[in-house]
């Protein structure tokens, strides 16, 4: 285990912060480590899934987990919930999973099987993307045995098509896939903030024919972000939930880093508070945030990505701290 700060408190004092852009870049400068004896006794680990080789349209999301890590902020103490997640929490970055160039089979894989060692040592994943094709080894590895379970998907596009280009697995058709795969149950299988043009109506009537609730981004802003959690919340109940966060559900804007952007999408302000409140009110077994292509060094989009997963960790020490 190698923890990025203790250098900065060796040499210069216990309290000591560790300069944001020097050493390690673990997500949040959390405890490093890619060896399974370190996860005993963990909270939540932070696991890349550095893979794109199945976008249908711009690459780069493999970039994502790197520059998500690279956005940290300098503290983990959330102004509105008031709690400290690292105070809270143990939370470690277990590294990415070792993907294979060109050879997707092998990545997903890879992805799944790293998932698996922090499930099976009864910590939580929470995985940074990746396109969202990653979604279908993170939920298999997270499902287990617990048999079909709850997904809350917040993505402009609902990723259930049968295939894209021809293609059965892509990052358009993760969720058609565990589905029909029976991993995710489709009465508490809940979408959010859908829009634009893609897929066709047919989709739509394989997703209503299994009884999964789409919220449209129409529906966002006509009802509010709050009521539509409340109705969300009904539907998963306290069962497990697996929450999944494409970055392509924010407005362009806000992040045009992303594979697939489609104008007029949620604001930074609400996909932050609706992660918090998801991890704080339900049972979360894991959570990936995917889809984030960083177009610079200091990327705009890989900061909202990251300040989601830190509102995700907010809410589960929040959950964990209400006992
Ligand atoms: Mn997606």
């Amino acid at each position: 285990m190698i923890d990025p700060v203790e250098r900065w408190r060796r040499m210069l004092g216990p309290e000591t912060e560790k300069a944001a852009w020097a050493g390690l870049p673990s997500f949040a400068d959390v405890p490093y480590s890619e060896d399974p004896s370190d996860l005993t006794g963990v909270d939540v680990a932070v696991v890349g899934a550095p893979f794109d080789e199945l976008v249908s349209d711009r690459p780069g999301a493999r970039f994502g987990p790197r520059a998500i890590r690279c956005a940290t902020p300098t503290s983990s103490y959330h102004l509105e919930e008031r709690v400290d997640w690292a105070a809270e929490l143990r939370v470690i970055d277990y590294g990415d999973a070792p993907v294979l160039p060109a050879n997707p089979v092998a990545s997903l894989g890879a992805i799944e099987a790293t998932v698996r060692e922090v499930v099976a040592a009864g910590v939580m994943p929470l995985i940074l993307g990746g396109d969202h094709s990653v979604t279908e080894a993170n939920v298999r590895a997270c499902a287990g045995d617990r048999g079909p379970v709850g997904m809350l998907h917040f993505d402009a596009h609902t990723d259930t098509a049968a295939e894209v280009h021809g293609q059965e697995r892509s990052h358009g058709t993760p969720m058609f896939r565990l589905v029909e795969a029976g991993l995710v149950d489709p009465g508490r299988y809940v979408q959010i903030g859908l829009r634009g043009w893609w897929p066709e109506e047919q989709v739509f009537a394989w997703q209503r024919e299994r009884g999964i609730t789409s919220f449209f981004m129409h529906d966002v802003a006509r009802q509010g972000i709050d009521s539509i959690l409340a109705e969300t919340f009904e539907i998963l109940g306290s069962g497990p939930v697996f929450l999944t966060v494409d970055v392509d559900v924010l407005d362009p804007s806000i992040a045009p880093g992303t594979g697939t952007p489609e104008p007029g999408g949620m604001s930074s302000t609400e996909l932050l508070r609706a992660c918090r409140v998801a991890a704080r009110e339900l049972s979360l077994i894991g959570a990936d945030v995917v889809e984030t292509l960083p177009l610079t060094v200091e990327d705009m989009t890989a900061v909202v990505a990251n300040r989601t997963v830190a509102e995700i960790l907010t809410g589960l020490a929040a959950r964990s701290r209400a006992g």
